[in-house]
């Protein structure tokens, strides 16, 4: 009998798990969602001019691949769209719980099951639980001293209040990653005045963007293997000149001058231009790739503020020195809860382990994907899974394949936990490959923990994992 599956999440990981369990014939599975709807951070980031920098020709799944984006980089209402078209043509919606949100999933060793709980007080045994739940799904508010003594509007940018107009307004940005980056240049326009307050300046590459016009969609629909072709094209110039940057490799050179040529052509105040460059090495922190960034900066409604936040006041900010800045709207551009992975769900695993205490020092798993005393229990976009060059959906695929080679042998042997040994020797293989990356240099950046240890990003090819992560091996975990 195929094994019943609770898969947590309804974005791009847990959807595609759904998708390949329903392709295998196994339709013993529940999609738990707490929104009340599916996609993921493509639901919730709706912010002006969300999108998305990986190009969607290869930021889409293999087995469905769009002919018909209308750009190169589509905006995110078409990413959306793209789920909400694979959740329907491959069936998943009628085992979605949409607006039920999972509070605990603890392991039964007396039936060797996972009990799952929601928020509604439902409770109902599994063999397997699938964590879809990602890295970026939780907004991070900062902690600044007077932020509840705010009287204007104030708002996360993954929570985009549509209704408060922008238009003849005082607006005061909080952060310059790549959501902010996206949306100051369609907010600068309209607002009377903008305060951007940057505490690091980040490193900006240009953005080769375009729409598709008829003739290359229609070529891309007719001719099957120019799509093709066009993605591979896309992965191996990512994999080949975007991640040597990441290990010091042959072409940092070329991309941190790219950065400090866009940077020379689209600022020409000296003053600013020093704000703006980086004292770390590229890709130390996310790079961001935008065109539009910098000229909404050298805008002369536009301020960018280094000076240090101390607080927030009810009618504004104030910095270092005691200058208020007037504001009747905040925006916290301040990114996610990134290494609390799973918080605030309670895992609970064999011998009553919980993960969350397990995972004190910082969030490790095999692969990302299993970790031991949790048997039975897997991870998509897990710990050291993210990338800082290549599509995370190559390797959100990678790992459900690999779940998916997890169940034959689960169903046959009974429940499956890595080895504990099996887990060391990842993290020492994992240690070494690390201390080769520019994420180990002095930034501070969303991929490391408060101990500055690097638990989000894979430091290795995206391809090197695809190829380890290939099959589960047998002699790595111990069964029953
Ligand atoms: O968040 P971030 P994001 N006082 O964490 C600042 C993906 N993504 O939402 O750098 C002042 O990058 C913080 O400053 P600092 C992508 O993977 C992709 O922009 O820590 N400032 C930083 O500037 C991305 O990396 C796309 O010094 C404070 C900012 O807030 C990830 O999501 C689009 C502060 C947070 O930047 C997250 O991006 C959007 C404080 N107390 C997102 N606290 C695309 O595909 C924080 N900051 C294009």
């Amino acid at each position: 009998m195929a094994p019943t599956v609770a898969i947590i999440g309804a974005g791009f990981g847990g959807l595609c798990m759904g998708i390949r369990l329903q392709m295998a014939g196994i339709t013993s599975y529940t999609i738990y969602e707490k929104a009340g709807g599916i996609g993921g951070t493509w639901r919730d980031n709706t912010y002006p001019g969300a999108a998305c920098d990986v190009p969607s020709h290869l930021y889409s799944f293999s087995f469905e691949q769009r002919r018909d984006w209308t750009r190169r980089y589509p905006a995110q209402p078409e990413i959306l769209a793209y789920l909400e078209h694979c959740a329907d043509k491959y069936g998943v919606r009628p085992h979605l719980r949409l607006n039920t949100e999972v509070t605990s999933a603890v392991f039964d060793e007396a039936v060797n099951r996972w009990r799952v709980t929601t928020a509604d007080g439902d409770e109902r045994l599994f063999d397997v639980v699938v964590s879809g739940v990602g890295q970026l799904n939780r907004p991070r508010l900062p902690d600044i001293p007077g932020m509840s003594s705010f009287e204007g509007t104030s708002f996360h940018s993954a929570r985009w209040e549509h209704g408060h107009d922008l238009t003849g307004r005082r607006v005061a940005v909080i952060g310059n990653g790549s959501s902010a980056a996206q949306f100051i240049p369609r907010i600068a326009p309209i607002a009377d005045h903008l305060d951007v307050f940057q505490r690091t300046p980040n490193w900006v590459i240009p953005k080769v963007d375009g729409e598709y016009g008829p003739r290359e969609r229609l070529a891309f629909q007719y001719v099957p293997l120019l799509q093709a072709a066009n993605r591979e094209r896309i992965f191996q110039f990512v994999e080949n000149v975007i991640y040597p940057v990441l290990v010091d490799g042959w072409s940092k050179r070329l991309v941190t001058n790219r950065a400090q040529e866009h940077l020379k052509q689209q600022v020409q105040d000296p003053a600013l231009r020093a704000k703006l460059t980086p004292a770390y090495p590229i890709g130390c922190k996310r790079i961001v790739i935008d065109n539009d960034f910098y000229p909404a900066l050298t805008r002369p409604n536009v301020d960018l503020v280094t000076d240090p936040i101390t607080r927030i006041v009810p009618h504004g900010i104030e910095t270092a020195g005691g200058t208020v800045r007037e504001a009747d709207t905040i925006i916290f551009a301040t990114g996610f809860r990134t290494t609390d992975f799973l918080a605030p769900i309670e895992i609970v695993g064999r011998q009553g382990h919980l993960l969350h205490e397990r995972w004190k020092d910082g969030a490790e798993a095999y692969l990302g994907i299993a970790m031991p005393y949790f048997p039975n229990l897997f991870l998509l976009y897990g710990p050291n899974t993210n990338l800082g060059h290549n599509s995370i959906i190559y390797m959100i695929e990678s790992q459900v394949r690999y779940i998916m080679g997890c169940l034959p042998l689960l169903s046959a042997h009974g429940p499956m936990e890595v080895r504990q040994a099996t887990m060391d020797a990842w993290r020492r293989a994992l240690d070494r490959a690390m201390a080769g990356t520019v994420w180990e240099a002095s930034c501070h950046s969303w991929y490391k923990n408060a101990a500055g240890r690097v638990t989000n990003n894979w430091p290795r090819p995206a391809a090197v994992y695809r190829r380890i992560s290939r099959a589960p091996r047998r002699e790595a975990y111990d069964f029953g």
